[in-house]
């Protein structure tokens, strides 16, 4: 079966599929290729909390209604140490705010825009490889026992970070850069009220600890663990008992408990892999570059490459213009290395390390009390949390 497009894209996760939709919108062919059904994709639980300008972005892209209706604006979180707790007002600090909705809704919402335009989606495909990157590109892969040949002016790898793309940049070429910390977090989704209405990031001498949320009747909650933790040994119960401990009290008091519906850990890591364009093919979103989820920058990181790449791709098809393509790499990476630097800084400060002594312990809590106090910190903090420009 063979199939021509002018752009290829790998994965079908929200930097796949947003960018099909931006490319879509230009008037740019696209076909997405991605390895699992779309099911299981949507039952991925994953980021809750939208930069303002990538709310911005997927309302000027028309996927806006439903977000708006029942996404919440937040302007402003709590930072918690030594059981006491103040409010970073984001919209004093620096009149921004950002949306509560979660990486799942908006992943639905890409796919309901797509059915009804009809984009050509290929679930549950095998075997993906590349050919000719630097030449004439195109993508083999199969899909119920049939082969199949799409030939493509570019390729888009957008397969996350377990992907292929990354790796079919020679390795004289790519340059990976990686810190993994030595916890993981181990998270909740719990069908009862939220513990409070604005996300409280919580240090303490026993691990981080973090109470987000999806809507007014389902919370979204999170624990540090170690790394060699298994899901199977944390019981509810322990769940409850350990997060109850890391909450400032006036909180823990009011926490409704009940049988989650969803218990996982993910491992934390920093990674970016450089360059990220090869001939024909660029990466975005977590294919490229992975950071820790303390910060709330990963899906956001996805969505400005996937902003970068499309408006390229419109240049180059429509006003036959190399230069977005040509800067998108650095363009993309000086972003990305920002939020590198802030999510490694907030992963910091907030959780407990193995190595830590008491010492260190009052070197967190007196940077916390310093950023309670100061106006410039918070102005520095708010700014990175709400998103830097694009
Ligand atoms: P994805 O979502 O991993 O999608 C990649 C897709 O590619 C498919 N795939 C392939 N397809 C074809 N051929 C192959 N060979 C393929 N290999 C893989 C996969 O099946 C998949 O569907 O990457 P993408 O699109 O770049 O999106 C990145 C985001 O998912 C990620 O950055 C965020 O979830 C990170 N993240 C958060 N980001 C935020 O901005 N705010 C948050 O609050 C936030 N919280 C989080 C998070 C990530 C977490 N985990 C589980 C790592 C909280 C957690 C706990
Ligand atoms: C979430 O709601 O899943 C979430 C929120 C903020 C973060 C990370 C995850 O920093």
């Amino acid at each position: 079966m063979r199939l021509r497009v002018q752009l290829a894209i790998i994965g079908g996760g929200p930097s796949g599929l947003l960018l099909a939709q931006l490319c879509a919108n230009a008037g740019i062919e696209c076909a997405v290729i991605e390895r699992q059904s779309r099911d299981y994709v949507l039952k991925r639980i994953r980021a809750g909390v939208l930069e303002w300008g990538t709310v911005e972005l997927l309302r000027s892209a028309g996927l806006g209604s439903r977000m708006d209706a029942q996404g919440q604006v937040h302007e402003g979180f709590y930072l918690a140490a030594q059981n006491q707790t103040f409010r970073v007002d984001l919209k004093k600090a620096i009149s921004k705010q950002v949306m509560v909705y979660g990486q799942t809704e908006v992943t639905k919402d890409l796919y309901d825009a797509h059915s009804k335009r009809g984009t050509s989606i290929y679930e549950n495909v095998t075997d993906v490889a590349f050919h000719d990157l630097t030449t004439k590109p195109y993508v083999t892969f199969t899909q119920d026992k049939e082969l199949w040949r799409v030939d493509a002016d570019f390729i888009a790898g957008c397969d996350g970070f377990h992907g292929v793309s990354r790796h079919s940049i020679p390795a004289d070429v790519r340059r990976e850069y990686e810190k993994v910390y030595p916890f993981g977090w181990l998270g909740i989704l719990s069908p009862t009220k939220p513990v409070s209405h604005e996300l409280i990031y919580a240090n303490h001498p026993r691990g981080f600890a973090l109470a987000s949320m999806r809507n007014p009747q389902l919370s979204r909650y999170y624990i540090q663990v170690p790394l060699e933790d298994k899901v199977e040994a944390w019981s509810d119960a322990a769940f409850w008992d350990e997060f109850k401990r890391r909450l400032p009290a006036v909180a823990a008091e009011s926490l409704v408990t009940d049988t989650p519906i969803e218990k996982s850990i993910a491992p934390l890591r920093s990674f970016v892999s450089e360059p990220m364009r090869w001939g024909k093919l660029f990466l975005c979103g977590d294919a490229a570059h992975i950071v820790p989820p303390t910060g709330a920058k990963g899906l956001n990181l996805a969505v400005s490459d996937v902003y970068y790449l499309s408006e390229a791709l419109r240049q180059h098809f429509k006003e036959k213009s190399d230069a977005g393509l040509e800067a998108y790499s650095a363009k993309a990476l000086a972003r990305v290395w920002k939020a590198i630097r802030f999510s490694w800084w907030m992963t910091t400060l907030l959780h407990r390390f193995p190595v830590m002594c008491d010492f260190d312990q009052r070197v967190q809590e007196s940077e916390i009390d310093y950023i309670a106090q100061s106006p410039a910190a918070q102005m520095m903090l708010a700014e990175n949390y709400c998103g830097l420009p694009l």
